[in-house]
């Protein structure tokens, strides 16, 4: 490690967008947070930090998972790293001067635990100015319904990553539209087995590719909202 942390001020900004790869693989946290700093000390940008290190080595791990060469503990560690990087990248993606442009809860639904692109995107809607009520992992029905009924947002965005979750998205949408609310809210999904054909089957808003689409995508539709509400 402490060759690494040494080496590190010789290396090309390639060689340690590689090494991050490596160590996010390795579940190295110490070394991930080492080579953040670097980066962001070289005036490397938090977001492409994220995208060509944290989330390069996480579509690694996550092929290597679907292949049966790494296991549930090894996919851990490099969830703990990457969390590690996200850690100190943090401050400086919701870092604004952006007056609140709306409102947004998220979370993940029932049945799923995990949370590291539900953060990151709201990581990154909260740096585009949205107020952002992160409900967490493993969320009913009941928890969607009580958070908009307390926090009264402008979007709903729910996040799945298992093909055996991602159906109870309906299951919101539905509860909403029998709660006659689903016409005042913005409903934004996302998560890697999802697609554009599912969202529209669910009847949600928008498919949000990634963090980067949902920022773009929820500004869009607010923009919208805003002009209806002048128009009328
Ligand atoms: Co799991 N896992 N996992 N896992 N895991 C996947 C999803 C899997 C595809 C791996 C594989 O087989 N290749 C597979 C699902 C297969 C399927 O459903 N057909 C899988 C499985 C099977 C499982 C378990 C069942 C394994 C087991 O126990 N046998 C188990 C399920 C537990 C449960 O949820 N009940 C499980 C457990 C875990 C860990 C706990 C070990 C860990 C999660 C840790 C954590 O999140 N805290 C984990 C991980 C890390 C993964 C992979 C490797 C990586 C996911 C990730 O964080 N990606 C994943 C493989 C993969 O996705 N390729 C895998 C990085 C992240 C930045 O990307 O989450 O896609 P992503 O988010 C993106 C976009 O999707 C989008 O923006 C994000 C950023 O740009 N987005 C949104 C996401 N949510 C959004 C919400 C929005 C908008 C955009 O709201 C508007």
């Amino acid at each position: 490690m402490s060759d690494e942390q040494i080496n590190l001020k010789e290396m090309s900004d390639d060689d340690i967008y590689e090494l991050m790869k490596e160590d996010l693989y390795d579940g190295y946290a110490a070394e991930i947070e080492e080579e953040v700093r670097e980066m962001l000390g070289r005036g490397h940008q938090p977001y492409d930090i994220l995208t060509n290190g944290l989330v390069a080595g996480m579509d690694i791990v996550g092929a290597d998972f679907r292949d049966g060469i790494l296991f549930v503990p090894e996919v851990l560690m490099a969830a703990k790293a990457m969390k590690a990087g996200m850690a100190i990248l943090r401050p400086l993606l919701v870092e604004t001067g952006a007056e609140k442009i709306g409102t947004m809860v998220v979370g993940t639904v029932k049945g799923d635990i995990h949370d590291i692109g539900k953060n990151l995107t709201a990581m990154m809607m909260e740096g585009a100015g949205f107020e952002v009520y992160d409900l967490g992992i493993n969320n009913s029905v009941d928890n969607f319904m009580a958070a908009i009924a307390e926090h009264k947002p402008d979007i709903v965005g729910m996040s799945a990553l298992l093909t055996t979750t991602m159906p109870y998205m309906r299951v919101v949408i539905d509860a909403l539209r029998e709660a006659g609310i689903r016409q005042d809210l913005i409903v934004m999904v996302g998560g890697a087995p999802l697609n554009e054909a599912f969202a529209e089957d669910i009847g949600a808003d928008a498919y949000c590719r990634d963090a980067a689409v949902a920022v773009e995508t929820a500004k869009k539709f607010m923009l919208i909202r805003r002009q209806r509400a002048k128009a009328s």
